[in-house]
């Protein structure tokens, strides 16, 4: 039985009751700004299911798929109609050069597909980057009116387990899978003075991916205004960030903290061997050959 077929009237709705002693306690689960960190165990999705299935809501999704990345694209479609907030509306917008190579897809009620052709690019670092400016484009034009909240995630990659309402919040980052057992001297932020991205030593609280993030359309808007016009800005005076939008991104969210951060359960490295306090991993990056896929 799925979740969303559990869900009914939260008076008649019989769960376990919370604990104000027990949980977690391998993992932090709040931020020292007091955003919940969502690890496995600490949520419970029929309870949250109830809440938030009234509510009617709709999420969008951005995802790029540039040159070779489309080979990633039918993995990616095909395990979000397994795991990725099965139930409600979803509309996922797929950005690409390659409109006729995108699988032709069947998805169940409430979901849909939209395609948007972009420009093919010689630079991968282009392409990542100004998914900021497209993101932010889409929702000025499109998702105004029409959606409640916005996925960015990146196209190779895919689903295996639930990733649902408990990572609905106002703005929403993924703690990246590499650093987060790091002291923050090791994060790769940029760090150079002359980048409108730069972090200072000493300073930061999480490296944050790229490849996910999100939130209600209201911020992710501003997040990606700002991180676009920074990662031009910089262009102006010939620089690019360490990790292009991913070190302005993590600027940013250093200086406009999240509400909600998600544990690395939402975006694992499949190359990476599993740590002990990973039960679940519910979206994870495959393992790619960058020579073979990039376009230089
Ligand atoms: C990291 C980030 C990525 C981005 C990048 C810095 C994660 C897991 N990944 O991954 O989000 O911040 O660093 O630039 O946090 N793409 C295409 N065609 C191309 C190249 C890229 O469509 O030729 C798109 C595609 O959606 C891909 C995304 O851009 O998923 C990111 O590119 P990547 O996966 O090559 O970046 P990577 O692995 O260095």
């Amino acid at each position: 039985v799925h979740n969303h077929e559990l869900q009914m009237p939260l008076d008649d709705l019989q769960y376990k009751q919370p604990s104000i002693t027990q949980g977690r306690t391998d993992v932090v689960t709040v931020t020292p700004w007091l955003a919940p960190i969502i690890w496995e165990g600490t949520f419970n999705p029929v309870l949250l299911d109830s809440i938030y299935k009234p509510k009617n809501i709709s999420i969008a999704v951005t995802v790029f798929a540039v040159g070779k990345y489309i080979m990633f694209l039918k993995n990616f479609l095909e395990t979000a109609e397994q795991h990725f907030f099965i139930g409600y509306r979803v509309h996922v917008y797929v950005f690409t050069d390659r409109p006729n190579e995108v699988p032709d897809f069947k998805m169940a009620a409430g979901r849909q597909l939209s395609v948007r052709s972009v420009p093919s690019s010689n630079r991968w670092q282009e392409i990542s980057a100004r998914r900021m400016e497209l993101i932010q484009m889409l929702i000025e034009e499109k998702l105004y009116g029409n959606s409640d909240y916005i996925f960015c995630l990146d196209v190779d990659s895919k689903f295996h387990d639930r990733w649902g309402t408990e990572s609905l919040g106002g703005l929403v980052a993924v703690i990246h899978p590499g650093y987060y057992r790091d002291d923050r001297s090791r994060f790769p932020y940029e760090r150079r003075t002359i980048s409108k991205a730069y972090m200072a030593a000493g300073v930061g609280d999480f490296y944050y991916c790229g490849g996910a993030f999100g939130g209600r359309l209201k911020d992710v808007h501003l997040l990606a205004k700002t991180c676009r016009s920074n990662f031009e800005a910089d262009a102006k005076e010939g620089v690019e960030a360490a990790w292009q939008e991913e070190s302005h991104l993590n600027r940013y969210m250093w200086i406009n903290k999240p509400s909600k951060v998600l544990s690395p359960e939402y975006l694992w490295q499949d190359f990476k061997e599993r740590n002990s306090e990973i039960h679940i991993i519910r979206f994870s990056g495959v393992v790619k050959n960058y020579a073979a896929i990039r376009p230089n």
